[in-house]
């Protein structure tokens, strides 16, 4: 993939690093300044996660996912909104936040104050609950993919604790941050992995009924060190992407690097596609051409097929040491872009085709139509449809045509992952609300952005701006209570 001209004139620099600045406030607000009508409809709760701090108590830290996690709730009801904000308080943020100064080495490269003498062979990590945040069985939880969940109050965001699901999670357990809701017959399926990453990585699977109950497990292994963020899931397999990376463990355990920074792309070596049948613990390996895959849009089971879309980076979108994120260059970073993999678990071939070449981040689609075929992808996106910038748009794209709709921010809002609810009685897969989080550099705040999902073009219904700016986040859900 080439990347093409600078496309630094769609923002300014210091309006993009606006939105990395802690946001130490809780609030607890009614929404007053509004643009547009909230739909009357719309009624629910978006819950959404993401570093709130970027720095403690004034030491910058090295990179956003080392932030504490602080979750935003968006009630909705009869065209008003509420806004809440909270930490979760988490043993470590509690105690960081105590003694005024950083205690923990963070997995992408902050260090404790000290020097090498303060970080040498401390290879223990603080749980940031900063990634997700899920409500299932009457349980809001805050996710971050190496530990337990923290679970949390949904009407006051105050933190509860732990949760281990009745004795499934040891202490220390890892989680994963993105569990996918399988559309069921018998009741909707909270189906997630949790990895434990190492000389060979085990690798555990979890389905989740409506009550919260676990009705299905089953765990395997994969060869190797195994950076798995996230899966996609089809009513008969669980589809993994092992990322060509290795992970030399020397400079972090000496204490000069984050664990994350210690991981490196191979160029020259497949990525390795693990297709695991429910029920049966022997996954089948597919190799592909190297790329490296965060986040994954959807996958569907076609004609014995497995096709999963994914968003692919040409090499791991790293983390170079010494460099402030703040002050990165956007164009040495590479852009991620959809892809469709056809898996083929016959002839264990994949096929690989573009599906958006723009630089995307963040995709979603109707919830109905997760596991099974779809027709609309919508994801966060840069203005330009060419180089690597931040996001600033989001795109609609008709994966059967190929035909896109584009509604963009730029050249002061900054977009984050846009979240699909769908309007009651839909009968069009398009017929929903996107809500995002727009960082607004001019002012200095965010706003609540709800758009027509079936014509994103026309700009939003409403703009909800809030009193204050979110830094940028990760991700988020919509639950209808
Ligand atoms: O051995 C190590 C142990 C360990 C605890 C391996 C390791 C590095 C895999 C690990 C921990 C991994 C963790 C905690 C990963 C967390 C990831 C995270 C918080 C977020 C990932 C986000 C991904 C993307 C693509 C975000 C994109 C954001 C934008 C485009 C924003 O503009
Ligand atoms: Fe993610």
């Amino acid at each position: 993939m080439t990347v093409s001209a600078p496309t630094r004139n769609t923002y300014l620099d210091h309006n993009w690093q606006g939105g990395h600045q802690s946001l130490k406030e809780e609030y607890d607000y009614a929404i007053a300044d509004i643009d547009g009508e909230i739909p009357a409809e719309l009624s629910g709760t978006l819950f959404r996660n993401g570093p709130g701090l970027l720095d403690v108590n004034g030491t910058p830290l090295q990179h956003p996912f080392d932030g504490d996690g602080m979750i935003c709730s968006i009630q909705f009801d009869q065209g008003k909104a509420h806004f809440r904000n909270r930490f979760v308080r988490t043993e470590g943020y509690l105690a960081e936040q105590e003694a005024g100064k950083i205690l923990y080495r963070g997995v992408f490269g902050t260090p404790k104050p000290g020097g090498l003498l303060a970080n040498a062979f401390d290879i223990n990590f603080k749980n940031i609950a900063n990634t997700h945040i899920i409500y299932w069985a009457g349980k809001l939880l805050a996710l971050w993919e190496a530990d337990q969940p923290y679970r949390l109050d949904p009407s006051t965001l105050d933190t509860l604790g732990l949760e281990d699901f009745s004795g499934l999670l040891n202490p220390g357990d890892p989680f994963s941050a993105h569990p996918r809701i399988l559309p069921h017959a018998d009741g909707d399926r909270l189906v997630n992995f949790a990895i434990k990453p190492g000389l060979s990585s085990k690798v555990k699977l979890f389905e989740f009924d409506p009550s919260g109950e676990v009705v299905h497990q089953q765990q395997f292994v994969i060869p190797g060190f195994a950076f798995i963020h996230d899966f996609a899931v089809t009513p008969n397999y669980y589809i993994f992407f092992q990322n060509p990376v290795i992970l030399n463990p020397i400079p972090f355990l000496l204490g000069f690097k984050g664990a994350g920074e210690c991981i490196s792309f191979k160029p020259g070596s497949p990525t390795k596609i693990w297709l695991v049948r429910r029920g049966e613990n022997k996954p089948q390996q597919l190799d592909t051409d190297a790329c490296f895959v965060f986040h994954h849009a959807n996958a569907y089971e076609e004609d014995g097929q497995v096709i999963v879309d994914s968003i692919c980076y040409d090499t791991f979108p790293g983390l170079e040491s010494g460099i402030d994120f703040r002050t990165i260059d956007f164009d040495g970073v590479p852009p991620g872009s959809l892809w469709r993999f056809h898996l083929n678990p016959e002839t264990a071939t994949v096929e690989k085709t573009p599906l958006i070449q723009r630089s995307c981040e963040f995709p979603t689609l109707n919830p109905a139509n997760v596991a099974h075929d779809y027709r609309y992808v919508y994801i966060g996106a840069t203005d330009t449809s060419t180089g690597n910038a931040p996001l600033q748009a989001i795109l609609k794209q008709d994966v059967k045509t190929g035909e896109e709709q584009v509604w963009s921010a730029a050249p002061q809002g900054f977009m984050g992952e846009p979240v699909f609810i769908p309007k009651p009685n839909a009968t069009q897969e398009d017929h929903g609300w996107l809500i995002a989080l727009v960082y607004d550099g001019d002012h200095d705040r965010s706003d609540v952005v709800i758009l027509d999902a079936e014509r994103i073009e026309q700009g939003p219904l409403a703009r909800l701006h809030l009193k204050h700016h979110i830094p940028y986040g990760l991700h988020g859900s919509f639950t209808p209570t």
